[in-house]
């Protein structure tokens, strides 16, 4: 979340701001820092302070600070973003403390202030001081939610796209870095050529292998500026795979007023989660770590099957219900799921299209998994908005999706029911409203690309599987271009009803599986 939910009543505007000196005011009941904010010292430098990072990595540094032993690893915030300001504002008139509210599916809250934040730099202001942060001997680790679009990659090609405006910019400046990469290269340089220990850079972003996929960028990216920095670069600092996950809505203006009232002081920016967190790390730092163990996390020597079982089950289920619900009118994932036809749909799609590519996990049941996932997005205290899953899908749904269409396909195994969500994704991008034709709020960066190619499906019905840096050669598997096709002429019917197509298609695709087992 970037765009700033503030929007202050009367009342609000009479409160006193929550704030280092305020934290005493609270009512008894709210989990404060306990710890002393003055002796913390920032070892971890977090690039994209949205609100997952603060429901999740900040909110496991808060619960080690709790005990002794860990003052070195609080964090220092940084905004490479223009609409980051508002952020970095708030962060600082309420002395980077913020207040998150935990709710669990049952009505119960916890409601907390996190402290584990104690600075925060704007990039736009002040490049240097960002780069002098991150090349500072004191900044052990520098770790990354940057979105999957943040990462450059081309999901065809799986290589950095070296023609993003954004890369090829700090290809060519070194010295004015506007991306991650840009930045996190020039601070290593520095480090290099002082002699000085490489930090970790640790990708908290829902990309599958993601340390070495953020390696592999950042490799690519300076062996375009600086062989020998890449070499070094290759050499000195580890990339731990990480799967992350907590479920984070878009703050809105009624958690504002919910702090607003139980805490009795005013914060800007609060945050909501689920009660659920889970994060799996592969122990591989270049400078050292905190223990995370001790606050809940898990040390793995190998992240890749928790990984793929995440991405492919919870993230890829919240796009299959986004992108169905959002046709049908609805406007959060609990509204979405609690309908029986969603929940079955879901359910099918994680069993038959998505459970049989996954690798058995020791101590995990993955049956248990889903039924988990399921509850979890039921919580009716989670309004988490279709806006918000659907946003950047074109970053998303290769990774979540499309990664599974392919290993389906190359095992000849049937994905009528991914077909159809791709189908109505073009569906989304084409009309860009609901069956009610109400306007859809779309965010990607990719949304008139997306319109251009789903627009012409009125002429060529495969139209928008020709948008090859999404799809890459999915229009030429024959068993997909069918499925696809099937689906496109069920939903461009006038009048056309998501569900009747849903429980259509699932109906179709249980007589083909019995079929194939008899
Ligand atoms: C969501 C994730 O953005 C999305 O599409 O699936 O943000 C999801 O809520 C988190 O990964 C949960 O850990």
């Amino acid at each position: 979340m970037t765009n700033s939910p503030h929007n202050e009543s009367q009342t609000e505007d009479l409160m006193q701001s929550l704030n280092q000196l305020t934290l005493a005011d609270l009512p008894s009941d709210i989990d404060i820092p306990n710890y002393d904010r003055s002796k913390l010292k920032a070892g971890i430098v977090h690039i994209g302070v949205g609100g997952f990072h603060r429901a999740h990595q900040a909110m496991y540094i808060n619960e080690l600070l709790k005990s002794p032993g860990s003052e070195q690893w609080a964090i220092c915030g940084i905004g490479l973003l223009e609409n980051n300001r508002s952020l970095r504002d708030t962060l600082v008139k309420q002395d980077y403390l913020y207040s998150l509210v935990v709710r669990h599916p049952n009505g119960q809250i916890d409601n907390k202030v996190i402290g584990s934040m104690i600075d925060f730099i704007f990039a736009p202001d002040n490049k240097q001081s960002v780069i002098d942060k991150l090349a500072d001997s004191n900044t052990k680790i520098v770790s990354l939610t940057i979105t999957e679009g943040g990462y450059n990659l081309n999901p065809t090609t799986g290589e950095l796209d070296l023609e993003n405006p954004g890369i090829a910019h700090d290809i060519a400046h070194p010295d004015e870095p506007k991306t991650a990469f840009g930045y996190i290269a020039a601070a290593l340089k520095i480090r290099k050529e002082n002699n000085n220990q490489a930090f970790t850079v640790q990708s908290c972003d829902n990309i599958q292998h993601n340390g070495a996929v953020t390696r592999k960028m950042l490799l690519t990216f300076t062996a375009q500026q600086d062989p020998e920095l890449s070499a070094w670069i290759a050499q000195h600092v580890a990339f731990p795979n990480a799967m992350v996950d907590r479920i984070t809505p878009v703050t809105t203006k009624v958690e504002i007023d919910y702090v607003a009232t139980t805490y009795g002081l005013k914060d800007e920016w609060p945050i909501t989660c689920e009660s659920f967190s889970q994060w799996v790390i592969e122990d591989n730092f270049s400078d050292g770590r905190p223990n995370w163990d001790l606050a809940g996390a898990q040390f793995v020597c190998d992240v890749t099957p928790f990984e793929k079982m995440k991405i492919r089950l919870l993230n890829a289920g919240h796009s299959v219900l986004g992108l169905l619900g959002a046709i049908h009118g609805y406007a959060t994932i609990d509204e979405t799921v609690s309908n029986q036809d969603f929940a079955v749909f879901l359910r099918a799609y994680m069993d038959l299209e998505v459970t049989p590519l996954l690798d058995q996990l020791d101590g995990i049941d993955i049956e248990q998994y889903k039924d988990t996932l399921i509850e979890r997005f039921s919580n009716p205290n989670i309004k988490d908005s279709l806006a918000r899953i659907c946003s950047e899908s074109s970053a998303k749904l290769p990774k979540f999706l499309i990664a599974t269409i392919t290993e389906n396909l190359a095992e000849k195994r049937d994905c009528s029911l991914a077909a159809l969500v791709i189908a109505t994704w073009c569906l989304y991008s084409d009309k860009q409203v609901n069956q009610a034709q109400e306007a859809l709020d779309i965010q990607d960066a990719m949304r008139d690309e997306l319109h251009r190619y789903a627009q012409n499906t009125a002429t060529d019905k495969l139209a928008f599987l020709k948008l090859n840096i999404i799809f890459d050669d999915l229009i030429a598997h024959p068993a997909f271009s069918q499925l696809y096709l099937n689906a496109i002429n069920l939903l461009y019917v006038p009048a056309s009803n998501i569900k009747n197509i849903m429980k259509n298609t699932l109906e179709q695709k249980l007589h083909k599986v019995a079929a194939e087992t008899k």
